[in-house]
């Protein structure tokens, strides 16, 4: 696929405008510094956004244009403390000839032990994902075929299962036209999604659907918690979440490759998982223990687990049928 003409810029710029007819964002001056950063080799670009607003502690984007060789979008919201929201999760990255997707609405509390947090956010959602991965019947030239739009996309550790809920997208594809079309539907459907949405037809369902969630409907009526405790505990989940991938995204080597290690460690601690300083005082090790070498550091290894869910975990009410093979 030729990338030099395809970006993931307007992902970023639905995304904001839809906020914006919501809710009041506010820029953050503190991310100034990182608003547009060039490769050490000149032939990249990565460009942020960042805001705040009511109910929402951080919304930011950051894009990586490397004309023909990359295109990436890593595009997440944070709720404050007082709300147990998702966190919005939109991470692709893409090249000539591969696309690394993942999207979901993360879960603060990880839905295979927090039932009641499942029940509340994503009973209504799974149609949401159903569009996508659930098997389509579809007769071509005749012919009856089964496909799936953005299947499983293999293998996942199982520490990152742990932080995906039952929604999640998480899919590898030959980088095409169609199949970024197809994503593009899936991020805003998750992003936003009001009214009836339209099924492809298959011989077997029926046209249309109603449902009207998705994450900014979930915001928009989402009610403040005000017990500290409860505040307490959403806190630390979140950052449990922010130490998580402050410390093993599978993209920081890109990175640090592209600007150098100390931006990169910055981009990453101050700007893309910024909290993670402020939001609690507990250490990556307090969190995962598992993760501590007999020298104290942290293991490098982004899994101790492995790789173990080869195919989706969740069945399309929803529920856990993971077969841990690893
Ligand atoms: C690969 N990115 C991946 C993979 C996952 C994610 C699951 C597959 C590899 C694996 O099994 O670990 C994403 N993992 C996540 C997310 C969570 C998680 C979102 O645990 C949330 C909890 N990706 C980016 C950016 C870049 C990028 C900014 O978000 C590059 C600048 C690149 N992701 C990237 C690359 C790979 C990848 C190159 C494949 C390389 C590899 O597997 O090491």
């Amino acid at each position: 696929m030729d990338l030099s003409t395809f970006s993931y810029q307007k992902f970023v710029n639905f995304a904001l405008q839809e906020t914006k007819l919501r809710t009041a964002l506010a820029p953050l001056p503190s991310h100034e510094k990182f608003r547009l950063l060039r490769s050490k080799d000149n032939n990249t670009v990565l460009r942020t956004l960042s805001f705040c607003a009511p109910k929402i502690r951080l919304v930011r984007s950051l894009t990586v244009e490397g004309n023909r060789a990359m295109q990436v979008l890593d595009f997440a919201v944070f709720p404050e403390p007082e709300f147990d929201l998702p966190i919005f999760c939109a991470n692709f990255f893409t090249n000539a000839s591969l696309s690394i997707v993942v999207l979901d609405l993360n879960p603060l509390y990880d839905v295979t032990i927090h039932t009641d947090y499942k029940e509340k956010y994503y009973r209504k959602l799974l149609p949401l994902g159903k569009k996508y991965f659930e098997v389509l019947k579809l007769v071509t030239y005749m012919l009856l075929k089964e496909m799936q739009l953005l299947p499983w996309g293999g293998n996942i550790t199982g520490e990152s299962l742990r932080f995906f809920s039952p929604i999640v997208i998480w899919t590898r594809f030959n980088s095409s036209q169609f199949k970024h079309d197809v994503l593009y539907s899936a991020f805003m459907d998750y992003f936003k999604r009001y009214g009836a949405i339209r099924i492809p037809v298959t011989y077997r369902t029926g046209m249309y659907r109603p449902y009207r969630a998705a994450w900014l409907a979930l915001m928009d009526e989402a009610v403040e918690e005000t017990s500290a405790c409860h505040i307490h505990r959403n806190r630390e989940a979140q950052h449990k979440y922010l130490t998580w991938r402050a410390e093993k995204d599978p993209g920081h080597p890109i990175l640090k490759k592209l600007v150098g290690e100390n931006l990169a460690k910055e981009l990453v601690w101050r700007f893309l998982f910024d909290g993670v300083d402020s939001l609690g005082a507990k250490t990556f090790l307090d969190y995962f223990p598992e993760y501590k070498c007999d020298s104290g550091t942290i293991n490098q290894k982004r899994s101790v687990m492995g790789k173990s869910y080869e195919t989706r975990p969740w069945d399309l009410n929803g529920e856990f049928v993971g077969n841990h093979s690893g």
